[in-house]
């Protein structure tokens, strides 16, 4: 893949359109804040790098994405809506009775592999998936999209120790490191998570960081995976919680919450007039 300016551009606008409709998704209320951290993340992924066929989301050569921060979905439904599994219309029922889209992601909505939520069993179900598809001899990748809070489930360590034994370079990790939990910062609410790169590594992970807002550099990490022959590779990804909406950023308080007519209007104007 060839990173223009075209493509950076393109995305760019994209991304700003997925974080719009998820605002529209979340009339109701949502988990704004770990959406907006990971939807450039999101929208890169299945625009430019993950094989995927939105027409026959269950093709036998696609690449697997499991959302393991699932309360993210708001994001991933928008994504995937844009993307062409299904349209933007469809998620007007988001979170109601019945529907194939809810604050977590349900096999009922297309594109969707596993239902997640419960935080801290994702990289365990890829560590299966990558596993079983070097068994077959495929060439797919497993890609699982973690929150950086998420880190403080134990299982998470398990499979940490599981992926590298196995040699799962077919194995992508994505940290959504905005260094944010439901309440609090990751480093205060449960046990530090850094030095983070060096634990990664030291669990013989191949570890590259990022700016998770940056375009271009999301596409110039992914054109390298694997990072490492032989050797799972994580990403971790620097975001800001709430990105892209000054009185969300940064908040905690903004992990799930719901707008009002006046703070919807502002929301989408900032959304709309960042670079
Ligand atoms: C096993 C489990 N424990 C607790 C929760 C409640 N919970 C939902 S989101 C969240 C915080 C997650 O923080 P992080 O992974 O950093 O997500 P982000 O900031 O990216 O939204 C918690 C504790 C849960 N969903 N699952």
């Amino acid at each position: 893949m060839e990173i223009t300016g075209a493509l950076v551009a393109t995305l760019s606008k994209k991304a700003k359109e997925n974080r719009q409709i998820i605002v529209d998704v979340f009339k109701g209320g949502g988990h704004f804040g770990g959406s907006f951290s990971c939807t450039d993340i999101l929208t890169v992924l299945y625009n430019s790098v993950m094989n995927v066929d939105p027409a026959n989301p269950k093709w036998e050569g696609r690449d697997y994405f499991i959302l393991s921060k699932g309360h993210a979905n708001g994001a991933l439904a928008t994504v995937l809506a844009t993307r062409g599994f299904y349209s933007c219309e469809q998620l007007e029922t988001f979170n109601c009775l019945d529907s194939p889209f809810g604050e977590h992601p349900t096999q009922k909505m297309p594109g969707v592999e596993i239902p997640t939520g419960s935080l801290g069993h994702g990289l365990s179900i890829g560590v299966g998936i990558a596993l079983s598809l070097k068994l077959d001899k495929k060439d797919s990748k497993v890609y699982v999209l973690m929150g950086d809070g998420e880190l403080h489930e134990g299982q998470v360590w398990e499979a940490m120790q599981a992926a590298p034994k196995w040699g799962l370079d077919n194995l992508i990790a994505i940290v959504d490191r905005n260094r944010l939990s439901m309440d609090g910062p990751t480093e205060s609410v449960s046990m530090p998570l850094e030095p983070l790169v060096d634990k990664w590594s030291s669990f013989n992970w191949a570890v590259k960081t990022v700016d998770g807002h940056d375009v271009r550099a999301l596409l110039e990490v992914s054109s390298a995976i694997p990072f490492r022959t032989g050797s799972p590779s994580v990403i971790i990804a620097n975001t800001v919680k709430g990105k892209g909406v000054s009185f969300m950023e940064g908040d905690y308080n903004w992990h799930y919450g719901l707008l009002n007519e006046e703070t919807r209007r502002q929301a989408l104007s900032e959304i709309a007039e960042a670079r």
